[in-house]
């Protein structure tokens, strides 16, 4: 007997389209090309300078979804829908002489989830109507796509609180364990899975406290929310909390401070949008920032307070007044 094919999925880690990627994927592997494939997972996350290495790809397949190209000969099969999908205009080049049939870029896609149930129902005719309901959520939390502020903060729906144990969980290992789950049961089950369900509990409160701190320092004037959290550690609170609390926030503007970090976080409602929206990325980059024109921040050495509060008070000065006009 030979020994079974050894794949490795490597996957956008913390991240609930990263992990539904490598679920999804692993369902069309198995049905299209091996049943008995051993299958391994791995996390990936964005940091500064090299982001592969070589000997990372040790399978006899190696798989990435939701995350950067690698121009590796090991790497089989890649999907992405990210803006910034290629490290280097090399690695874009790469991918456009590939010839495998096996690597696809949509940056069209809302979600990668969604990328690879298109491309394995329209190049490999299989559709499993039982990961529905995982396409649909991937396509709808990395979308940002809520229908409303009550679905993202009160998570009532099992895709929200698995959401927030992915994003949230300290334990490496805990997101590649879940994947073979994401793989075959519905999220309902998942959801009240007892590991789950215990990260769940923990999150929840801890993310109930913020915002009843959200709730006491939040000051909102001419549709500009602002909060100062930077006494407490309290970076990676969800970031639809002010437009809960505050429904007639447009823009919020917070800092808040990490041992590494000072952040100065700028977003606008996704549902309350202003007439004329000002372009955040734009005004964040003045300041050393950047991001979307919907959601961008500032990152200052954390001994740097003073210029991140008059920063801060700058941008809501010039938030409110694109109302008063
Ligand atoms: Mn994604």
């Amino acid at each position: 007997m030979t020994a079974n094919k050894k794949v490795l999925i490597c996957f956008h880690d913390k991240c609930f389209d990263g992990a539904a990627s490598a679920a999804f994927f692993t369902r069309l592997y198995r049905a299209k090309f091996d049943a008995a494939a051993e299958i391994t997972y791995r996390g990936l996350v964005h940091r500064a300078g090299q982001l592969f290495d070589e000997n990372m790809f040790v399978g006899d397949e190696n798989v990435i979804v939701d995350f950067k190209y690698s121009s590796s000969d090991r790497l089989t099969w890649w999907f992405d829908h990210h803006q910034s999908a290629f490290l280097s205009e090399a690695d874009a080049q790469h991918f456009r002489q590939d010839t495998s049939g096996r690597k696809f870029y949509n940056p069209e896609f809302r979600s990668c989830t969604k990328l690879i149930a298109h491309v394995a129902e329209t190049r490999f005719g299989f559709h499993p109507p039982d990961l529905d309901e995982l396409v649909y959520w991937a396509n709808l939390i990395d979308g940002a796509q809520y229908p409303d502020a009550q679905t993202a903060v009160e998570m009532k729906d099992p895709a929200t609180q698995i959401t927030l144990v992915i994003e949230g969980t300290r334990d490496p290992d805990f997101v590649p364990c879940l994947v073979p789950d994401l793989a075959s049961k519905p999220l309902q089950e998942i959801a009240s899975l007892p590991p789950l369900r215990q990260e769940f509990e923990r999150l929840y409160s801890q993310h109930m406290k913020w915002m009843n701190v959200i709730q006491q320092r939040g000051k909102l004037k001419n549709g500009v929310l602002f909060f100062d959290v930077a006494d407490l550690n309290m970076e990676g609170f969800n970031k639809f909390i002010p437009y809960y609390l505050f429904p007639g926030a447009i823009y919020t503007v917070s800092i808040s401070r990490s041992p590494e970090r000072i952040k100065i976080a700028v977003g606008s409602s996704p549902w309350n949008p202003a007439p004329n929206p000002a372009n955040l990325a734009t005004i964040c980059e003045r300041f050393g920032g950047g991001g979307h024109a919907k959601v961008a921040a500032i990152s200052l050495p954390p001994g740097d307070l003073e210029t991140a509060r008059r920063a801060a008070s700058e941008i809501v000065q010039e938030l409110c007044s694109t109302f008063s006009s």
